[in-house]
């Protein structure tokens, strides 16, 4: 076992004595490891915060126990329908070691599975309803919850930077992504579009996950029912759209997100409707109007910022997203613009489902 681990996670309040720690999980952004402890004690996910990505962990740490406090007092199994904070020794959210480094604990809840790719229309429907209650347990939230990162979904802002890293090129790459920026210039005007209806109140702002990806969800083993959303850390305010289009993006990609092999990539229209059904039987009672009428959109419009967000940082020279190999964002870029093109092919279709789930 790693020394260095073993005396981080004894800086929290576990119980049992750890058998073994080991890494988990393909997190672009955070370490992930999971602490075993002998017998029958649970075990534990220790995770270490990214704190360039997210600057004031603290804050994001106070977040995800308000929030779970708040969906704990409204469930049936308090330990297993949400996540749950162990604090330190000391009573504080995280850990910050001799390196500067943050690290924070969670209860691993047993008897559950995680997914990288949603592999039957049931799962997506599942994954649908659990973002749907989420959103649904959290309606009555009404304390601010810290901006974790600034301007996460804020497509003003990510224009902002992406005009900023375009003028910087920083790693001399953009000479060579002429037809990629062209992707983003093109839509520049018709995703603002969309933007400022969330800035002028026409959509409304909730708090919400932001982070909906399928391998952000966990399921039952035995039922393969939705349990709870997991890896909170950006838990903010926001159009509940950007959840579902997360999703979207990521349920019903019949390729990988970063797939080399374009042709296996596409949007499927069984998984679109069954991840809407889900989400609807939870929220279709509270949506706005303007939250039907764009949630066909919202698909696109993650997808695109998407394409944004791996473009920009291969243009910043991979500061960002954890890469495997030196090309990773720019092969992520075109499978998210491929993805992109194929709910702009499917869109009508994508709103008469909604229209007739209404
Ligand atoms: C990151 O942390 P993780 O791996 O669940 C990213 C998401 C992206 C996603 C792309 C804080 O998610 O916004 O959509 O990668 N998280 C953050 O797979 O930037
Ligand atoms: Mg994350």
């Amino acid at each position: 076992m790693n020394t260095k681990l073993y005396n981080i996670a004894q800086q929290f309040a576990l119980e049992g004595a750890i058998a073994d720690i080991k890494a988990l999980g393909d997190g672009f952004i955070n370490d992930t490891f999971i602490v075993k402890t002998e017998g029958t004690t649970p075990d534990y996910i220790l995770q270490r915060k990214n704190h360039i990505v997210f600057p004031d962990v603290p804050a994001m740490m106070d977040n995800i126990r308000r929030v779970t406090e708040h969906i704990k007092a409204k469930v049936e199994n308090p330990l297993r329908d949400t996540l749950t904070v162990v604090p330190t020794t000391d009573g504080a959210l995280y850990y910050k070691d001799e390196a500067g480094n943050f690290w924070a604990v969670c209860l691993f809840i047993e008897n559950t599975t995680t997914y990288d790719r949603a592999d039957s229309t049931a799962l997506a429907y599942q994954g649908g309803k659990g973002i749907g209650r989420f959103q649904a347990q959290l309606a009555d939230f009404t304390e601010p919850l810290a901006e974790v990162i600034k301007g996460f979904h804020n497509m003003r802002y990510r224009f902002e930077q992406w005009d900023e890293a375009v003028k910087a090129d920083k790693a001399g790459r953009v000479a060579s992504l002429t037809e990629e920026i062209g992707w983003i210039e093109s839509r520049r005007e018709e995703m603002l579009g969309f933007w400022s209806l969330v800035e002028n109140g026409t959509i409304p702002t909730r708090v919400t996950h932001n982070d909906t990806k399928i391998s952000n969800i966990l399921f039952d083993a035995d039922t393969k029912d939705v349990l709870c959303a997991i890896d909170l850390d950006t838990v903010m305010s926001s159009t509940s759209l950007n959840d579902v289009g997360d999703a979207l993006r990521s349920y019903t990609n019949t390729g990988a997100e970063d797939d080399p092999d374009l042709e296996k990539v596409s949007m499927s229209l069984d998984m679109f409707r069954a991840y809407i059904e889900g989400y609807l039987s939870e929220r279709a009672a509270t949506l706005s109007e303007s939250e039907w009428e764009w949630l066909a959109f919202s698909g696109r419009f993650i997808t695109f910022e998407q394409v944004l967000r791996f473009l920009m940082d291969y243009i910043d020279g991979d500061k960002y997203y954890k890469i495997k190999y030196p090309e990773h964002n720019l092969v992520r870029t075109r499978a998210q613009y491929k993805l992109l093109q194929s709910m702009e092919e499917q869109y009508d279709q994508m709103v008469a489902i909604v229209n007739g789930l209404k």
